[in-house]
């Protein structure tokens, strides 16, 4: 029986409040208005944002919401004006929308669009559908979404500058590390950090974003690459992947940027930062070679401030840059970087620690929160 044009009544993960596991429930997920696209998730990577966003500390979300921003699926039914989707296209939801037409959109100095660019945090942005209503209801309760995307259901809607179009042969349960994970961190390293052939780079935080900007890094044909972690048992696969010197912090007295200073005549030309850490942001910025250095920041830190940056360490030629979905214009190169995944271009598969049932959302949060996965991928 058809279900186009009906609600569907399907399984989702609920975060009901700040700090509390999810709850499994069976959501109500309203049929797509005009230019959305409801999509059946096949599978969701879990990302450490998920995981911000639920926390006590970050004080901007709003509950009961389905979080979820690392999926890939297959569209069910499409909403009026739809002209790009059609039932069955398999596709990857996109948290950074491209519409397409707004300065943003249009210029190529970036890959931010007008529907995320006055937002605080980017994490507390697409709560609602455009229209200002939510396509999720539990128990008589609307239920906000999260990103745009709200992987972490059954069945989703989003906005059609949200979604991109892929190979039909794509494995969704590897692809979907493409709508966040790899491709921030593979992007840091080749698009904002722009790392440049015979370079030293260092990457701090070997989860699944850093590892991609580790792969990023080598893609790039850097010579030596520092990957940082207070986890060592992340250092196997960071080697594997490019790494050429692994570094606990906790093993030096003296602060981690002074010893890569020391190994490195003075600093890296590229360091990166993928863990969302004021402290170690200063690190990262400190451990790149006057002249030059450029710092690019990854993460967000939900719970402080800011830091400071003294005038001199610009004055002295460190750049400091920062990115949002590494630096890709979504909608177009989200396609070519599954076909490029196709053609074995990088190694989505070894990002992926964990392939769980996705009942086991609450374990898989658990494995990330102990350090024993970088990327667990939850499949319906
Ligand atoms: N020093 C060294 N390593 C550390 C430290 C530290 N002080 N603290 C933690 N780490 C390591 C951990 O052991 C872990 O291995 C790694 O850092 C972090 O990995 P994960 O798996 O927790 O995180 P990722 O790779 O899923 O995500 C990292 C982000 C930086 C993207 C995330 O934390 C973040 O800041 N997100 C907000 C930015 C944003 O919105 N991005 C777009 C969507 S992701
Ligand atoms: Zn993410
Ligand atoms: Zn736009």
């Amino acid at each position: 029986m058809s279900t186009v044009g009906k609600v569907i009544k399907c399984k989702a993960a609920i975060a009901w409040e700040a700090g509390k596991p999810f709850s499994l429930e069976e959501v109500e997920v309203s049929p797509p208005k005009d230019y959305e696209i409801r999509v059946k998730i096949i599978a969701t990577g879990v990302c450490r944002t998920d995981a911000h966003a639920m926390s006590l500390s970050f004080k901007e979300g709003l509950f009961p919401v389905i979080l979820g921003h690392e999926g890939a699926g297959i569209v069910e039914s499409t909403g009026a004006g739809v002209t790009k989707f059609k039932p069955g296209d398999k596709v990857i939801p996109l948290y950074l929308p491209q519409c397409g037409q707004c300065k943003f959109c249009l210029s190529p100095k970036t890959n931010l669009c007008e529907r995320i660019s006055k937002v605080k945090t980017p994490i507390s942005d697409q709560d609602l559908m455009l229209d200002g209503t939510s396509r999720f209801m539990c128990k008589g309760q609307q239920i906000y979404h999260f990103m745009g995307t709200s992987t972490f259901s059954e069945y989703t809607v989003v906005v059609e500058s949200s979604l991109a179009k892929i190979d039909p042969a794509a494995p969704l349960d590897k692809v979907c590390l493409i709508g966040c994970g790899f491709s921030t961190g593979f992007g840091a390293a080749i698009n904002t950090a722009k790392v440049e052939p015979g370079s030293t780079c260092s990457v701090f935080g070997l989860g699944g974003v850093g590892l991609s900007a580790i792969m990023g890094c080598k893609a790039a044909g850097a010579s030596r690459i520092f990957a940082i972690d207070i986890n060592k048992s992340k250092f196997a696969l960071a080697k594997e992947l490019g790494a050429t010197d692994c570094l606990n912090p906790q093993d030096f007295k003296k602060p981690i940027q002074e010893i890569i200073a020391e190994m490195t005549n003075g600093g890296v030309d590229f360091a990166i930062e993928c863990i969302g850490d004021i402290k170690v942001m200063k690190a990262a910025l400190g451990c790149t070679t006057v002249g030059w250095g450029t710092c690019v920041i990854v993460g967000v830190s939900v719970d402080e401030e800011g830091f400071t940056v003294s005038p001199m360490e610009l004055i002295m030629g460190r750049k400091i840059n920062a990115t949002f979905f590494g630096g890709w214009k979504s909608v177009d190169s989200v396609p070519k970087l599954v076909t490029d995944y196709m053609a074995g271009k990088f190694n989505l598969d070894a990002l992926v620690t964990y392939t769980l049932p996705f009942d086991k959302i609450n374990e898989a949060f658990d494995l990330m929160r102990e350090g024993k996965s970088n990327r667990t991928v939850l499949v319906y």
